[in-house]
């Protein structure tokens, strides 16, 4: 693996052209998520042409814009579907999809359980803000009960969605869950989640305090990071506490890796299998 320097490989994975300057507020998780996705591809070597950046619609879905990838900015929901046409025409890419909480637990969220079922080999960025942050801060399924929003002023009545205890009754192959808080720990998982096979879904927490934090009695972007902070605890530590103690924390890891073959690499087995049979028959 090639050492990882900083912020200076970033440089040499932007597109420094009229994309910038970008659209995120100060203080977005979703730019060290960014940030952590090309130095996690770098430190793996593998080639830019070799990865497909699949966004979805939403803050998050921007990021595949500034990235010298191959890179499909689709619409709402719909990430993993490109996605999973795109892994059986060249099932030779890593194909990365990079989603909102609303995008692929939501109007996504179908396509989410199935490609988990399926094992489609491909990874599922879900960078969960729990809100949607660019259309102005609707609840979305990862919206704490309690908390408030603008569609919920006095307080969501829903339960939110656990993304990885989803991913994992879908089927996934590989579940974890990181935040921006804890980057190096994060790019940890998504080099995991990008050279596992099969279906890998890396849940990562990013503070918007522009349509959440402001509105939960954040004072300011850096409370959102501190609570992160506090927050989050590894899966291993929170397996070993008491109900009590757990309160509000937030396991953090690797939750799920069962290491099975993708869909794709059965598929193509499978044909070349029967290809095989089929020209013995035929004496060929
Ligand atoms: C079919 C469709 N429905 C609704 C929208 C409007 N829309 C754009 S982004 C978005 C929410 C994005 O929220 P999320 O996926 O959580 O991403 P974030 O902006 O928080 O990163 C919505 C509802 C759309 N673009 N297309
Ligand atoms: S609205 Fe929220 S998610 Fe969107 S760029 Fe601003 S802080 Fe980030």
């Amino acid at each position: 693996m090639n050492e990882v320097t900083g912020n200076e490989i970033i440089h040499q994975y932007l597109r420094h052209n009229k994309k910038f300057p970008h659209v995120l507020c100060a203080g977005c998780g979703h730019g060290i998520v960014l940030g952590s996705l090309i130095r996690s591809v770098h430190s793996l070597d593998i080639p830019k042409d070799d990865v497909v950046i699949v966004a979805g619609i939403g803050c998050s879905g921007r990021l595949a814009v500034y990235v010298d990838f191959n890179t499909i900015h689709t619409t709402h929901g719909r990430a993993l579907t490109f996605a999973t046409g795109i892994k059986m025409s060249n099932p030779k890419l890593k194909v990365i999809c990079i989603m909102g909480d609303g995008d692929a637990l939501s109007i996504g969220g179908n396509h989410l359980i199935h490609a988990a079922r399926r094992n489609i080999g491909v990874t599922a960025l879900i960078l969960n803000n729990n809100i949607y942050g660019m259309t102005g801060g609707q609840s979305s399924p990862a919206t704490p009960s309690g908390s408030t929003s603008m569609t919920a002023p006095f307080g969501q009545l829903e339960e939110s969605f656990d993304t990885v205890s989803l991913g994992q009754g879908a089927g996934a192959n590989y579940v974890a869950r990181g935040t921006v808080f804890h980057v190096q720990k994060l790019e940890r998982l998504m080099c995991e989640a990008i050279t596992k096979p099969g279906f890998n879904m890396l849940e990562v927490l990013t503070p918007c305090h522009t349509q959440y934090g402001r509105k939960n009695k954040f004072k300011g972007p850096v409370d959102m990071y501190k609570w992160l902070k506090k927050t989050a605890v590894p899966v291993e530590r929170y397996q070993e506490m008491k109900e009590e103690q757990r309160g509000d924390r937030i396991p953090i890891g690797v939750f799920t890796d069962k290491g099975n073959p993708g869909l794709e690499e059965r598929y193509f087995g499978l044909k070349k299998e029967l290809l095989a049979k089929q020209q013995a028959a035929e004496g060929k």
